[in-house]
């Protein structure tokens, strides 16, 4: 069916700041709407994100001119293509950009069209986006990884990490995964205010975001509130860190600054090994910083056997750098985040790549959200068995939990166990 009409507005993410709506309009009517997610703890590597710059406009964050390239140039440029076609599509606004890292016309804009005429494509066939994006895959429900409490660029830099998360792997569906991660958020208030720590709200993906004396400490909170829960760690409710750590990685040194320690890359390793004995982590997320390929590949020789190493900054949802981290051993997992590379297409060949490989993925959200619930249409559609999309706690988190509780209610769809 033919793509007939783009629109495209400004609208605002769950941080108050503009990002990009689109809607696609097929010839037979079909339509599709896709709203454009933004990161706070971005890597270098990432597509760009077209920013007005005009300082009277959401202090130079406004989305205008993303905006005006999806109605005018990647509108006339689409018109008329099958929006059955995605990757021809992609290719097209990969061209029609030119630039490497999609910096004309704007990942914003690119992205925002890519999902929209999906959307539009599977209205038009009459299916579930999900069923429309697995294309012949075997699709299955995501394990969910929740976020408890929260750190560095997500929580004012109470600690240096930036997401302590519980992940629920030892349940049969999604709703008691869930269920799981939420008994254990509530645990974690309570024990927070029985410490009496200083709560300062909830941070940008809805974790507590106490402050803390030390990145151990919150490790050490989470193990207690998985038990207080009532659930065993490492067999029902385990531990995932998103270390981050390209945010306190200056000079070739990891900047521990609430702990007053200052860490080279092989004394970062030694430490995240340590935490591993110590707390039931599971898996670790940029453990490294997103240019240290030295010390990656010695990370995963000293965890990858029993944690999973998972890139996020340090590949940006970038296939070339996913290559290169298989055929060096540099880690075990790719995080997977649609604008960290601007297409529906690339980020579909990503996970493919990871998963051929024998890595894992995980389908992830941004810090800056909105209630579009594409990505789980996504998580379920790719095989990828794992979904990071922030706390239970705000809309913009729920709308992808509540897609997915839903999705398992109706039927047809079973969890896929973790690491499977
Ligand atoms: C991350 C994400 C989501 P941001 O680092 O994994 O938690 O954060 O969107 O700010 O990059
Ligand atoms: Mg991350």
């Amino acid at each position: 069916m033919k793509i007939q009409e783009l629109n495209a507005w400004e609208i605002l993410d769950s941080r108050g700041r503009p990002t990009v709506a689109v809607e696609a309009r097929l010839e037979d009517g079909s339509i599709g709407q896709a709203q454009v997610p933004s990161g706070a703890s971005t890597g270098t590597h990432e597509a760009v994100e077209l920013r007005d710059g005009d300082p009277h406009r959401y202090a130079g964050k406004g989305v205008l001119r993303a905006v005006s390239h999806v109605t005018g140039e990647i509108a006339a440029a689409v018109k008329g293509m099958d929006a059955h076609r995605q990757s021809a599509l992609d290719r097209r606004m990969i061209e029609l950009d030119g630039t490497p890292n999609k910096g004309r016309l704007g990942a914003n804009a690119i992205l925002g069209v890519s999902c929209a005429v999906a959307r539009a494509a599977a209205a038009s066939s009459k299916i579930p986006l999900w069923l429309h994006l697995a294309a012949g895959r075997t699709a299955s429900l995501p394990v969910p990884m929740v976020n408890i409490l929260s750190g560095g660029h997500h929580a004012s830099h109470n600690i240096e990490f930036q997401d302590f998360l519980a992940l629920p792997h030892g349940f049969a569906t999604f709703a008691e995964s869930i269920h799981a991660a939420a008994a254990v958020h509530k645990a974690a208030y309570d024990l927070i205010v029985e410490a009496g720590y200083t709560l300062t709200g909830v941070a940008d993906e809805g974790g507590w975001g106490p402050l803390l004396r030390s990145n151990g400490e919150a490790l050490d909170l989470l193990s207690k509130a998985i038990e207080r829960a009532g659930y065993r760690p490492g067999e029902q409710v385990s531990i995932a860190i998103d270390v981050a750590s390209s945010h306190f990685f200056r000079d070739g040194r990891y900047h521990l600054h609430t702990e007053g320690r200052i860490l080279s890359g092989e004394e970062m390793v030694e430490q995240l090994v340590d935490w591993c004995a110590r707390y039931p982590v599971i898996s670790i997320e940029d453990g490294l910083a997103e240019d240290d390929w030295d010390h990656w590949p010695r990370l995963t020789k000293a965890l990858g056997g029993r944690v999973q190493l998972i890139g996020d900054d340090f590949f940006t949802t970038n296939v070339a750098r996913v290559r290169r981290g298989i055929a060096e051993r540099s880690a075990n997992a790719v995080l997977v985040k649609m604008n960290q590379i601007g297409t529906l297409t690339e980020t579909l060949e990503v996970t493919g790549v990871a998963l051929a490989a024998g890595w894992r993925a995980v389908i992830s959200a941004r810090s800056g959200e909105t209630e579009d619930a594409f990505l789980s249409d996504l998580a379920v559609a790719s095989g990828a068995g794992q979904i990071k999309v922030g706390s239970i706690t705000r809309s913009e988190r729920l709308a992808k939990w509540n897609r997915l509780l839903e999705l398992e209610a109706k039927g047809g769809l079973t969890l896929q166990p973790f690491g499977a």
